[in-house]
């Protein structure tokens, strides 16, 4: 597909906290690469990649494949809670939510994040894919895969363990979240809770689809699902 068209602008948001590699896991899915010694890049808070999408038609069978460009944003430095504002959390229609299958701090960090988004994201249920990331690493493991899967099953959100390091359900990840948030897409006919970092082809945002009133309805928690 060429450069400037695409269907849907969506943007991610990878959570957790530092060290758990969410830096690794975004430039393993956009590039296909590792680094172990990754130094934080400066300058750069998102990458970027495009996908196609093929939603499920009505009898089984794939309908037409949506362009989708997808902005990844990472969060280093911002990962202590205080300085975590609703700005940042703006814009954003899904969230890769990692911890590290070698610390154990990182899962119980866990129920923070999910506090953190229920208030601060666009919706009170936004969609949200967990990731126990370092799977490479099984004799380093201190996280048992039952009890993520158990809080995942909690919180009613898929969980995946994943390895920025050899690439394992990386991508299955994000296709995931992406699903999720098409198919919110679908179910919500007037989309208004779109929230308004979503861009279309046309350069319209979703801001300019809908009417004052529904703009007042557009306060988080509201999102119509
Ligand atoms: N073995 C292994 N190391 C990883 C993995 N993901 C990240 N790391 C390492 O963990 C450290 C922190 O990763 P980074 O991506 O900077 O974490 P961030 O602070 O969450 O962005 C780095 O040394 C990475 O090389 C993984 O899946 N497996
Ligand atoms: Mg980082």
């Amino acid at each position: 597909m060429s450069d400037g068209e695409y269907d849907y602008l969506i943007k991610l948001l990878a959570l957790g906290d530092s060290g758990v590699g969410k830096t690794s896991f975004l430039y393993q899915y956009t590039d296909g690469k590792f680094n172990s010694k990754f130094i934080t890049t400066v300058g750069i808070d998102f990458r970027e990649k495009r996908v196609m999408y093929k939603s499920g038609g009505p009898d089984g069978n794939s309908g037409r494949g949506q362009r989708i460009h997808l902005q990844l944003w990472d969060t280093a430095g911002q990962e202590r809670f205080r300085s975590l504002t609703t700005a940042f959390f703006r814009d954003a229609m899904g969230f890769l939510l990692l911890f590290d299958l070698t610390n154990e701090q990182t899962f119980l960090s866990v129920r923070n994040w999910m506090s953190q988004l229920q208030m601060h994201a666009y919706c009170e249920s936004p969609d949200i894919v967990l990731c126990g990331n370092k799977c490479d690493l099984e004799g380093q493991r201190e996280v048992k895969e039952e009890d993520a899967l158990e809080l995942a099953e909690k919180f009613g959100i898929p969980y995946f363990e994943t390895s920025a390091a050899n690439g394992r359900n990386v991508s299955q990840v994000v296709d995931v979240l992406l699903d999720l948030i098409m198919k919110r897409m679908d179910r919500c006919a007037d989309k208004s809770w779109i929230p308004d970092g979503t861009v279309w082809s046309n350069g319209h945002n979703s801001t300019e689809k809908i009417t004052e009133d529904q703009n007042q309805n557009q306060d988080q928690g509201k999102c119509g699902c």
